[in-house]
């Protein structure tokens, strides 16, 4: 090394993202020159994805764009009005509010919400432990994401995170890939490890994103009708390559049942409903059949009405096809937990929860609610009611902290804004929910500003309110020694920082060995009461959503590759990139209802209109919208992403949220009249 040559650190991207990227960051005269993909790292390659690459040398490492000390508000709530201050001054504010509150006798007026703006297991785990302790009220994090899905595969397969080992694509002669867009939300898999697999692959998305244009099979099923799409490739398995009913009678419960509504179905009606033809679902019945297959789950494909019955139905087609509980194959939502089993960050209390589909109404009520702390999190970009959520927060009376690396959305209706330290500031650890991997997050530079890690705002407040149990003050070296200890990969942290990732087990880890899954019995449950006591019909069914009523549309608004949920909407790069809003249709449509490309538009739901410019394309399926989410309503021109639009309807199981089940009209955008 020349004293010119900047220092190599290695370390792991903990964005929510299925690839878990390896990074080098270089640092030259005491600040970060560049970052960069690890070529080391078996996923990332030596590149990271184009918004991490733009916002971790942009935004991420600005001090001007990072917010560099605690705020007090200033101006009324909303109008991003604050002044600067002190740790000492914020903390006591935050202190006394809170402790007169809970003074009151009852904590859970404290609401807070959580989710993944860093899924490091520290950052995101450790302010729980606060959280718990004090008795706050939690806002159930997965409410806004993939409850459905969780609650639905712990209901069949006793567990939610326990999927195949991406590994087995080795083996495998089919991967399908269902409802998820990796193109965007995991673009290493995309990029690699698909176009590495040598079997057949098959993508079910109402949308031809860059993944289902490069895969052999797309089937652009209409959205909401996957449990009849996996009822009919059940139909066609059966014709064709038949059935595992050994698997199906020895280790799963009440197939029977199943198998007599799979004799009431005609293939050409249920073919009809998922807008595929016959001899296409023939052909795909056959390969998941008649080949070791793997089937990946996306969170998209839950986020429907029908959600819970949607996932269940796939897993009846994974069992029915003999793609269960022996090497090679296998489903994927998301793994998790595998390693680090039992290490309980966040402690073990019991907390109350509400649904993040109640929050609105529970930000209301000021006899259930005193006060909002939210970090990690973006409720005012990611939430849906968007328009309602933010006249909530908009009420005086509301107590609220947002602890966050930039002034959001939702910083804006902060009382007091904490400054997050970033994921390069600090020692952490990462697992990857998609690989069978361990990570080690490591820190770069010291903390931009008086921009402090979350654990460490944390343990300050308990301080300060008197909360003095060494549980709630473990420094992060024990912590992560603690949790590598009880992991058992005879690791320590330095040595798990200077490999970046590994990979404990050598060969794929092998998901229900022999058939055994971790329910009560062992066995794969199909039908049953805990299911309608759940919300669910008590056997699987193929039903799937009506299509829009006429002249309107079926909204989807998915990950987007430019964004990640919305935490690079304020990265001047990223912005100019994604230029504006614009709505996607197909062009069926656009004739239909007289539109063009690059028509201003209007969309509107029951919640509120959006601006937005058409854009017309083959993509999507027609009576499909695409909006993606991520931006920041803040620097969009009417104040609002596509969260103005949806609304308040949540799954059949997991109470969580439906946003994919949105109608919409869209219209040639009104003429704003003169003054
Ligand atoms: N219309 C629509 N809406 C959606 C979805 C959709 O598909 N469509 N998807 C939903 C889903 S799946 C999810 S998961 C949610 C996600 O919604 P959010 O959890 O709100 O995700 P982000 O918007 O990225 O917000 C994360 C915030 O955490 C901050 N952050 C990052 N690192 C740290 C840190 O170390 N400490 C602290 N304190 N803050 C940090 C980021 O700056 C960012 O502001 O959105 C949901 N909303
Ligand atoms: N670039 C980027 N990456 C991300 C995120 C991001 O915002 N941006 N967000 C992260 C988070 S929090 C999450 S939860 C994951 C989500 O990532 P994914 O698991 O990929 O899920 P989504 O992006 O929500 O939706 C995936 C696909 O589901 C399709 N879909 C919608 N409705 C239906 C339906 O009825 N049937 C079928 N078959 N498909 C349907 C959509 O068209 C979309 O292509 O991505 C993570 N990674
Ligand atoms: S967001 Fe995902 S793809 Fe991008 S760098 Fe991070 S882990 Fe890699
Ligand atoms: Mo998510």
């Amino acid at each position: 090394m020349t004293p010119t040559d900047p220092l190599k650190i290695r370390t792991t991207c903990p964005r929510d993202c299925y690839d878990t990227c390896g990074m080098v960051v270089e640092i030259s005269d005491g600040a970060i020159s560049r970052v960069s993909g690890d070529p080391d790292h078996p996923v990332s390659r030596g590149t990271l994805c184009g918004k991490c690459a733009l916002a971790y040398n942009g935004a991420w490492i600005d001090r001007d764009a990072r917010l560099a000390s605690p705020l007090i508000r200033t101006g009324p709530k909303g109008s991003g009005h604050f002044k600067p201050t002190e740790w000492d001054t914020a903390l006591g504010i935050v202190a006394d509010r809170l402790t007169a509150i809970r003074g009151e006798g009852d904590a859970g007026q404290i609401v807070h919400t959580h989710y993944t703006g860093t899924n490091s297991m520290i950052a995101g785990g450790f302010p729980s432990r606060f959280f718990n302790r004090l008795g706050a009220t939690e806002v159930d994090p997965d409410t806004v994401c993939n409850n459905a899905a969780h609650a639905a595969l712990t209901l069949t397969l006793g567990t939610s995170v326990h999927g195949f080992d991406p590994r087995s694509a080795d083996t495998a002669g089919c991967l399908v890939v269902w409802g998820a867009n990796p193109s965007a939300s995991a673009p290493h898999a995309h990029r690699h490890w698909i176009p590495e697999f040598d079997g057949v692959t098959v993508v079910v998305d109402p949308v031809a994103h860059a993944t289902a244009r490069s895969a052999d099979i797309h089937l652009q099923v209409h959205p909401g009708a996957d449990a009849a799409l996996a009822f009919a490739l059940m139909l066609a398995a059966r014709e064709t390559s038949g059935l595992d009913h050994e698997f199906l009678e020895s280790r799963c419960r009440d197939w029977d049942q199943v198998e007599g509504v799979l004799n009431s179905l005609d293939l050409a009606r249920l073919a009809e409903v998922c807008g595929i033809e016959v001899a296409t679902i023939m052909r795909v019945g056959e390969q998941i059949g008649g080949s070791d297959t793997l089937i990946w789950l996306g969170q998209g494909l839950q986020r429907q009405h029908r959600g819970g019955e949607i996932f269940r139905a796939c897993v009846t087609l994974a069992a029915a096809t003999g793609n269960l509980g022996k090497p090679g194959v296998g489903m994927l939502f998301l793994n998790g937990g595998h390693y680090f089993h039992g290490a309980s960050i966040s402690g073990d209390e019991e907390a109350p929860t509400v649904s993040h589909m109640d929050l609105v109404e529970v930000l209301r009520d000021r006899e259930r609610t005193k006060a909002l702390i939210t970090w990690n999190n973006n409720i005012a970009a990611s939430n849906p009611r968007q328009k309602q959520l933010r006249a909530a927060l908009e009420d005086e009376s509301l107590f609220t902290v947002v602890v966050d690396l930039f002034l959001t959305d939702t910083a804006d209706y902060a009382d007091v804004v904490l400054p997050a330290a970033s994921f390069l500031e600090f020692d952490d650890l990462v697992t990857s929910y998609f690989n069978y991997s361990v990570s080690a997050q490591v820190k770069t530079i010291e903390p931009l500003g008086d921009s402090l890690p979350n654990q460490e705002i944390f343990r300050r407040l308990a301080a300060r309110m008197g909360m003095d149990d060494p549980y709630l003050h473990v420094d992060d070296e024990t912590l992560i020694a603690d949790v590598l200890e009880r992991s058992g990969l005879g690791l320590a942290f330095d040595e798990l920082a200077d490999a970046g990732t590994v990979w404990p087990d050598l060969d794929p880890v092998e998901t229900f060995q022999n058939g055994v899954f971790p329910t009560s019995d062992g066995l794969l449950h199909l039908c049953g009461e805990e299911f309608v006591a759940a919300g669910l019909h008590e056997t699987p069914t193929p039903a799937h959503d009506a299509a829009a009523p006429g002249g309107q549309f079926r909204l989807l608004s998915p990950a987007d590759a430019l964004n990640m949920n919305s935490s690079y909407g304020n990265d001047p790069k990223v912005q100019r990139l994604l230029g504006e809003p614009t709505v996607s249709i197909n062009i069926y449509d656009a004739e239909l209802h007289g539109l063009h490309d690059g028509q201003r538009v209007t969309v509107e739901s029951p919640n509120g209109t959006l601006d937005a410019v058409v854009l017309v394309t083959d993509d999507v399926a027609a009576g499909v919208a695409l909006f993606p989410k991520g931006r920041w309503p803040k620097h969009e021109g009417g104040n609002a992403n596509v969260n103005v639009l949806t609304g308040d309807d949540r799954t059949d199981i997991g109470d969580s949220s439906a946003i994919h089940s949105l109608h919409v009209t869209i219209d040639p955008a009104r003429e704003v009249v003169g003054e």
